[in-house]
């Protein structure tokens, strides 16, 4: 009866630290020698863990980085990361994984810091739902 007990209250708690926001995503993303993003829009939830898998598939580095849409792309650098999410400048032909906290409900702005990247549209968007 008491295991019974003890196994009752560790299920309840796995129901519980899902919907606390226990959720995780995960997502393979590309940086081309177009200044695209793909996928360019990502969608998450508040709190879930998120982990970005990115690739600069071509010959030009790039960055996955996230700022608030009061950032101006085109004057971000890393310092303005929000949460940890970035990866810093990776060269064409590598990868980079990172893993952050979903900040809170509301848009946000991914964008490339390589200079010229943001200004050839090498830009994005992450749409945190409550
Ligand atoms: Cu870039």
């Amino acid at each position: 009866m008491k295991r019974f007990v003890l196994l009752a209250i560790l299920g309840i708690t796995a129901v519980f630290t899902t919907a606390c926001g226990g959720e995780s995503f995960s997502f393979d993303v590309t940086g081309n020698d177009n200044f695209v993003y793909e996928p360019a829009a990502l969608a998450v939830k508040a709190g879930s863990q998120v982990t970005i898998n990115f690739t600069a598939i071509g010959a030009l580095p790039h960055n996955w980085l996230l700022v608030s849409t009061g950032i101006d792309p085109t004057t971000a650098s890393d310092a303005d990361a929000l949460a940890g999410a970035v990866t810093g400048e990776i060269a064409g032909g590598t990868s980079k994984s990172i893993t952050f906290t979903a900040p809170a409900a509301g848009t946000y702005t991914i964008v490339c810091t390589v200079p010229g990247h943001a200004e050839a549209g090498m830009r994005g968007t992450l749409t945190v739902e409550p």
